[in-house]
């Protein structure tokens, strides 16, 4: 059955060639009648680089939103600065750019700036954590975690641990406002709501980073505050209560259990050495995520308006070897 139709189609196929290299009408023959395929503009403002996983964030959207992949990004730092993040998008606008992504600082203030990006008629993409505008439709869609599950799996975990006399907890908090923040502490407070043996000795802002922490508990020790628990909304903030307790002569995991969110590599280690007792993960690699969004709507395909990234959590059960297939 096959051969009869092979027949029938190659004497058809090879007059094609022969009138296409007589007219000169391949498109190897022509390469400056190609169309030129078109080069997306993103700009794109990051919180800053306050974190293991910010910089993990930012590998991922450089990595993807790359030249070899079609696109011009222009990315720009706003050191944990909201002004620096509206005056950003305004040059973005100005330069016309095709997408606006956004890893806003915090949720509020975003109404004006975004009221401008519409205007013209940019669409604004927002990653990680999320905005909280008067009109939703001021931004296409966002992509993220689901913070407040991140803080409530915590929790949990948490209530499995025996302490004969309760736990005293010192609470590390992000940037205040952000996310992030607002998330992870509302599933602590629930938490503490629950428990009557649980008591906040301590909470404040760490602001995301090693050197608040460990300054923050490097106080509390000076001090003489009593705590057998630090709930830490970030693996940095973990780092330098970490540091500060074993300066202290404590030892992390037995004398001071901690809990951290990100889990990326460095804090695994710490979480197989037993010196993290729960870390949740926050998944940083969103660049993938966002190109695929971009795609999307370059077809015309409206994407969801929220995607919450699923996630998984480590303790003591963790091995070298699922550390080792981490990407991050
Ligand atoms: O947990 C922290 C970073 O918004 C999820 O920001 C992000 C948080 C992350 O600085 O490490």
């Amino acid at each position: 059955m096959l051969r009869p139709l092979k027949r029938r189609l190659l004497p058809g196929i090879l007059a094609l060639c022969l009138l296409s290299l007589l007219t000169g009408c391949t498109r190897s023959a022509s390469p400056a009648l190609t169309p030129a395929a078109r080069i997306i503009t993103v700009g794109f403002s990051q919180v800053g680089a306050e974190s293991d996983w910010r910089n993990a964030n930012t590998r991922s959207m450089t990595e993807a939103l790359s030249e070899e992949n079609g696109y011009r990004l222009i990315l720009s730092d706003a050191q944990n600065k909201q002004e620096r993040q509206i005056t950003a998008i305004r040059n973005f606008i100005q330069m016309g750019v095709d997408y606006i992504v956004l890893a806003p600082t915090n949720e509020t203030g975003w109404d004006t700036v975004l009221t401008e990006a519409r205007a013209a008629g940019i669409p604004v993409i927002v990653v990680d954590r999320m905005i909280e505008v008067a009109d939703d439709s001021l931004y296409t869609c966002w992509v993220g975690s689901d913070f407040r599950k991140e803080g409530r799996n915590a929790v949990r975990f948490m209530e499995g641990l025996n302490a004969q006399d309760g736990l005293r907890i010192v609470h590390l908090q992000g940037n205040l406002g952000s996310s992030a923040q607002i998330g992870r502490t509302a599933a602590l407070d629930e938490g503490l709501a629950a428990h009557d043996s649980w008591q906040l000795v301590y909470r404040g802002a760490g602001d995301f980073t090693q050197a608040k922490g460990q300054e923050i508990v490097n106080d509390l020790l000076d001090a003489g505050l009593d705590f057998n628990v630090i709930y830490s909304e970030n693996d940095n903030m973990a780092f330098g209560a970490i540091a500060a307790l074993k300066a202290h002569g404590l030892v992390p995991g037995v004398d001071v259990t901690i809990i951290s969110f990100d889990a990326g590599r460095r804090a695994l280690e710490m979480t197989l050495a037993g010196e993290i007792s729960f870390d949740m993960e926050c998944n940083p690699l969103h660049g993938p995520r966002v190109d695929n969004i971009i795609r999307q709507l370059e077809e015309g395909i409206q994407p969801p308006k929220l995607t919450f990234v699923s996630e998984t959590s480590f303790d003591a059960t963790i091995t070298r070897e699922v550390l080792e297939q981490r990407p991050y």
